[in-house]
């Protein structure tokens, strides 16, 4: 990658965004729209970058969404998608008709007979564990597993200009009545010492995309607490959300309430910084 000198121009213009009360983070992502690479906007912002001593956290690189000029859809390449919202901090999308029915029950279909108790990503040991607060079921589809995913993958990486390679396997849960996922973040923690392992495969998680295949009929909203959103699982539609430092002050808290009454199903995108082989 070509080093970008810090100019001093750029180093007045962020002291004044960062005197007038911008975040760290918002000052960052302003640098990278306007072509700074990763690496200086975090030196501009007194950052280190990747690969130095870790405190504080460089601000990663991270999808984004751009909607047409009303704010109303998304041009996701096979299709438009719909926005029901938009929240800035954190930087969140929910979209209404990004997967059709059909898309939604032949994941459906397709997971039900390799589903298991769901595991998480153990930070300690950067293996599998059984996860208490997680009481779903769930299966990983492997990227570009068949033609229907492979289309679905493209849509994602359209409509969040991200490339496919940076993404993990869709992950399929199922929630039957009672099931939940207690409120959480999905970056892998960077103080836990099975976090270096993790992130030797593709970097650090930087954005969540939820994506509801079916609908319970009561209960299972996504919930985002240190913002008071509420999502309702509604098939087809989804919630994305991208952290840009791997720490609570990204806002990114979430969590699936129980599911009260019939089945929530979802499949999961997680994008990486890098390549996910
Ligand atoms: O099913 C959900 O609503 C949910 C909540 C929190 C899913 C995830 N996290 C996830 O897949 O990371
Ligand atoms: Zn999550």
């Amino acid at each position: 990658m070509q080093t970008q000198a810090i100019t001093r121009e750029m180093q007045d213009w962020v002291a004044q965004q960062l005197a007038a009360g911008h975040g760290q983070h918002e000052v960052f992502q302003a640098l990278l729209d306007a072509g700074w690479h990763a690496t200086a906007a975090n030196r501009a912002l007194g950052l280190q970058a990747a690969g130095e001593a870790a405190m504080p956290q460089p601000a990663q690189a991270v999808p984004r969404v751009r909607a047409d000029a009303a704010g109303a859809m998304v041009d996701a390449g096979d299709k438009w998608v719909t926005v029901r919202e938009h929240r800035s901090a954190p930087e969140l999308w929910v979209f209404d008709n990004l997967l059709s029915a059909a898309e939604c029950e032949a994941l459906i279909a397709a997971a039900e007979s390799r589903l298991a108790r769901s595991l998480t990503v153990d930070i300690r040991t950067g293996g599998e564990e059984l996860n208490h607060d997680r009481t779903s079921h769930g299966m990983f589809y492997t990227r570009g597993e068949n033609e229907a995913i492979r289309r679905i993958e493209a849509r994602i990486a359209r409509l969040l200009n991200w490339p496919v390679r940076n993404g993990e396997g869709l992950q399929v849960l199922r929630y039957r009545r009672g099931a939940e996922y207690k409120p959480h973040y999905d970056y892998f923690d960077p103080g836990e010492p099975g976090t270096a392992a993790i992130l030797r495969r593709g970097g650090q998680r930087v954005a969540s995309l939820i994506m509801y295949l079916r609908e319970p009929e009561e209960g299972g909203a996504t919930v985002f607490p240190d913002i008071g959103l509420r999502v309702r699982p509604q098939q087809g539609s989804a919630v994305f959300f991208s952290y840009a430092v791997a720490h609570p002050t990204s806002l990114t808290l979430h969590g699936g309430e129980p599911v009260k009454s019939g089945e929530k199903w979802i499949a999961t995108k997680w994008l990486r910084e890098r390549e996910f082989i």
